[in-house]
Parts: structure tokens; C-alpha cells; sequence
């Protein structure tokens, strides 16, 4: 039958695939346990238990990929081409069992295990006396509407909506409810009070996404999207638009500033003192070098 035809076999390339493996599988697992590219620090523990989850998953998956890869090394190895007769496998059923059981054991474990950071932002609403703020997408801007000393957000109306004249939201003045709301491209939120943010996009879809929150929720046209956080570590942070929306998605950015609850209460206290604060913010950011 077939023989190999130099009866040398190919030794070279086995060792060659093989070691090339090794050195993929050592360089991976030194990206991840060096943290050669890693996530900022988180700015609240929301963040962190899903830092903590994300920890469990990588570690356990990281030793899988370990012995699996080294495994396979040594396969491609031990079973080269050395000339000898082919011969069929039928595979092991014991150990395919053991692993696709030890895969769904892993897959589900993990699952329940990140379950309550999950729910605890998607299911459970926010709590009593959380402060809302309303934040819109729009190609390629993102709008924060605060309800205003009165605490209610005034009516608004599609047909009100005028970015030109100063109303991206359609805010419908006339209504007393309106007068004190304050629309803003900045967020400012208080530290380690409770946000409920109430999420809208006006013409596709965006996500707004905070990434020392672990905070990302698409802003899906024709739905109102409730979540909640709680900013515990004082700094600005960048908020992106995390959904390819469009030819300036690149340019869809500002900032969520966690500020001091008392700085906070001055500056929602009326419109022409946030106003106020965003400009000093903003002139602030251009004259950094
Ligand atoms: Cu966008």
C-alpha cells in the first residue's frame, strides 16, 4: 500500500507545526496573565464583578486552551508521517462523553455564576429616589436631559425637534414641567448616587458605552431603555457610541464627569449654571496640552 515515498517521513514539518504551536500558545497566555492590553480601572464595583467574572471565565478557559493547544502539539508529534501505514480511529467515546459533559458543566456553571451582575442591571429596575437622566443618540451627538429643580421631565414633541434652534430633543417650552429641564452634550453625574438613565436614539441605532462603568446598552430607535449605575470613583470618563451608526460614529464621544454630590446639586440648580460648568469643561479640555 501507499508508503511514504523518501520513507523519511516529514519530521521537519511535524516539528516545525508543533513548535510553532507551543510558542502561540506561551505568547497568548502571556498577553492575557501580563496584561499586555487591559480594560482601565474599573470606576465602580458594577465594574468590578464583572472584571471578577470575566477573571473566572478567562482563567478557566485560558487552562483548557493550554493543555489543549500543548495537547495537540504533541499529537502532531508523536503522530507524524514516518513512513508508516495509516490505520482508521474510531475515537474514544469514554473521552468524547467526559468532555462535551465537562463543556456544558463549565458553560452553564459559568452562565449561573454571571447571572446576578447580569440581572442585577436588566432585570431589577432602579432603586427609589434614583436620579434619572435622559440620554438620546443622534447621528452623531449624544444629548443628556435632566428633569430640573421641579424633578419632572417636561413634554416633549417630534415636531418640536430643531437642532437648529437650539431644540435637538423637541422640548415643548411651553409646558411648565420643561422650563427648568436642562439639555446638555455633557454628563455630569454625583458620586455614588444612583443614575436611571433612560435611553433613546433618534434615528438608528447607537450604544452608549462607558468603559470604566463595564457599561454598554445599544440606544435602539422607538424604544425607552431603562438601566441604572452609580458612578463611585470621581474622574471624567469617555462615553463612545460602541455601534458603527454611521460616516462620524469615530467622532459620536464626550464625557460622563463623576463629580462631588454637593459641586453636582450647584450646577443642576439651574440651566445657566450647567451651562456654565460644560463651557469651563470644555474650555478646560482645549487648553490641556
Ligand atoms: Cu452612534
Amino acid at each position: 500500500m501507499a508508503q511514504n515515498r523518501s520513507g523519511l517521513g516529514s519530521g521537519w514539518v511535524a516539528a516545525a507545526f508543533a513548535l510553532i504551536l507551543i510558542l502561540l500558545t506561551f505568547s497568548t497566555i502571556y498577553i492575557f496573565v501580563g496584561r499586555v492590553w487591559w480594560f482601565p480601572e474599573p470606576a465602580n464595583s458594577f465594574a468590578e464583578a464583572i472584571d471578577k467574572q470575566f477573571g473566572r471565565t478567562l482563567f478557566i478557559t485560558g487552562v483548557v486552551f493550554f493543555f489543549a493547544q500543548l495537547g495537540l502539539a504533541y499529537v502532531i508529534w508523536r503522530y507524524r508521517d514516518r513512513g508508516q501505514r495509516a490505520h482508521y480511529s474510531h475515537g474514544n467515546n469514554v473521552l468524547e462523553v467526559l468532555w462535551t459533559s465537562a463543556t456544558i458543566i463549565l458553560f452553564l456553571g459559568l452562565g449561573i455564576a454571571a447571572e446576578r451582575a447580569w440581572a442585577s442591571l436588566h432585570f431589577q429596575g432602579a432603586s427609589l429616589g434614583a436620579l434619572p437622566v435622559e440620554i438620546t443618540g443622534k447621528q452623531f451627538q449624544w444629548y443628556f436631559r435632566y428633569p430640573g429643580q421641579d424633578g419632572q421631565f417636561g413634554r416633549t414633541a417630534p415636531e418640536l425637534i430643531d437642532a437648529a434652534v437650539g431644540n435637538p430633543l423637541g422640548v415643548d417650552y411651553d409646558d411648565p414641567a420643561a422650563q427648568d429641564d436642562i439639555v446638555s452634550q455633557l454628563m455630569a453625574v454625583p458620586r455614588n448616587q444612583e443614575i436611571e438613565v433612560i435611553l433613546r436614539s433618534q434615528d438608528v441605532t447607537h450604544s452608549f458605552f462607558v468603559r470604566e462603568l463595564r457599561f454598554k446598552q445599544d440606544a435602539v430607535p422607538g424604544m425607552t431603555i431603562r438601566l441604572h449605575f452609580r458612578g463611585e470613583k470621581l474622574g471624567a470618563y469617555d462615553i463612545v457610541c460602541a455601534e458603527l451608526c454611521g460616516q462620524s460614529h469615530y467622532d459620536m464621544n464626550t464625557k460622563l464627569v463623576v463629580m462631588p454630590p454637593d459641586e453636582f446639586n450647584r450646577i443642576v440648580s439651574s440651566q445657566d449654571e450647567y451651562y456654565k460648568w460644560e463651557d469651563e469643561f470644555n474650555t478646560d479640555v482645549e487648553d490641556r496640552p
